[in-house]
């Protein structure tokens, strides 16, 4: 048995994960010692270690108590709870909290020449994935009638290769998809990073160092979405204008020189603020506008 008074996390060694986890883990100040084989990072900090693993093991090692906490996406984390489900095991271990990275979603694509989005032409079919568990779930739900091939990766090929009609795969941009011309038909599961954790609580020094790395983590998440916004526009203007930015808080309003119907305002806004709604608010009358990063913020 390891001792209970560090905390372990594992992470993705190398993929799209890896870097996105070790810097926010990094802005939630903890500082690494890497040792020589990189699978095993001491913490130098705080009593908080990091293992480099595949992000197909995390569940597992979670699931194991190998390591505490791990760092993954929500897809590999549903895939093998329903797995597991499948089998007859609970899940043992749980999403604690979404990271707000590694977007992307699950979906069913079909070749562009099939028209329509009729999901009964899927009946009789084989569909291509490496999530196998979910998507025979998702085939079941709509009361379907299709195989799940498993392929472990390149699924996009599969039928131009005569493995499958349909993919079940992930997807962010899609541009994937167009350049093997298929098309998404239906979206199984959204996805992001997630902190991970075992379904019981621990029972030891660690529930106190997990409690602290989460309140961490929830100020770096909060800080990261959170932007101050300048703008100006005529005061009769602003009811209407505040209503375009819901999770702001209450504006700083400042007259402008010379112009008596104007104002100047400075907002805190607590979620991103996207092209779309900066022209939402210049058609609402806004305009000098102007999007700032928060650095450090104490209310
Ligand atoms: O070696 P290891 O097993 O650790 O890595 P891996 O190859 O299994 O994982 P990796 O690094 O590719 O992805 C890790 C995680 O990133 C995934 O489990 C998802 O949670 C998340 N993620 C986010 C993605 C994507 N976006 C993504 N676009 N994972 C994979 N893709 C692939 C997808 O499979 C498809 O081939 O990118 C292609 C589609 O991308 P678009 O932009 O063309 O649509
Ligand atoms: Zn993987």
């Amino acid at each position: 048995m390891r001792s209970h008074d560090r905390l372990r996390i594992a992470i993705q060694k190398s993929g799209r994960l890896s870097d996105p986890a070790r810097d926010l883990l990094a802005r939630a100040g903890l500082q690494f010692r890497e040792s020589r084989d990189r699978l095993f990072c001491y913490g130098e900090s705080l009593p908080i270690d990091l293992l480099l693993v595949r992000d197909d093991d995390i569940p597992g090692l979670i699931a194991e108590g190998v390591c505490d906490l791990g760092v993954v996406g929500q897809n590999v984390l549903e895939e093998q709870a329903a797995e597991r489900l499948s089998q007859g095991l609970d899940a043992a271990f749980k999403v604690i909290k979404p990271l707000g990275f590694g977007r992307c979603r699950l979906s069913v694509a079909v070749p562009n020449e099939w028209d329509g989005a009729d999901l009964s032409r899927l009946n009789g079919k084989r569909i291509a994935t490496s999530y196998p568990n979910l998507l025979r779930q998702w085939i079941a739900e709509q009361k379907l009638d299709a195989e799940a091939v498993l392929l472990s990766g390149s699924v996009e090929i599969a039928p131009r290769l005569g493995k499958a009609e349909a993919i079940c795969d992930l997807v962010s941009s899609g541009a994937t998809l167009v350049a093997n011309q298929l098309k998404e038909v239906a979206v199984i599961l959204q996805s992001e990073a997630v902190l991970a954790g075992p379904a019981k609580p621990f029972g030891d020094e660690r529930a106190d160092l997990a409690a602290m790395l989460l309140r961490r983590l929830e100020g770096v998440l909060s800080l990261r979405a959170s932007k101050l916004v300048l703008f100006q526009s005529r005061r009769a203007l602003l009811p209407e204008l505040m209503k375009l930015l819901p999770d702001a808080e209450l504006p700083t309003v400042m007259s402008l020189e010379g112009r008596a119907e104007e104002v100047g305002v400075q907002v805190l806004c607590r979620s991103a603020m996207t092209w779309q709604r900066l022209e939402d608010m210049k058609r609402a009358g806004a305009s000098n506008m102007l999007v700032l990063p928060v650095e450090q913020m104490l209310a």
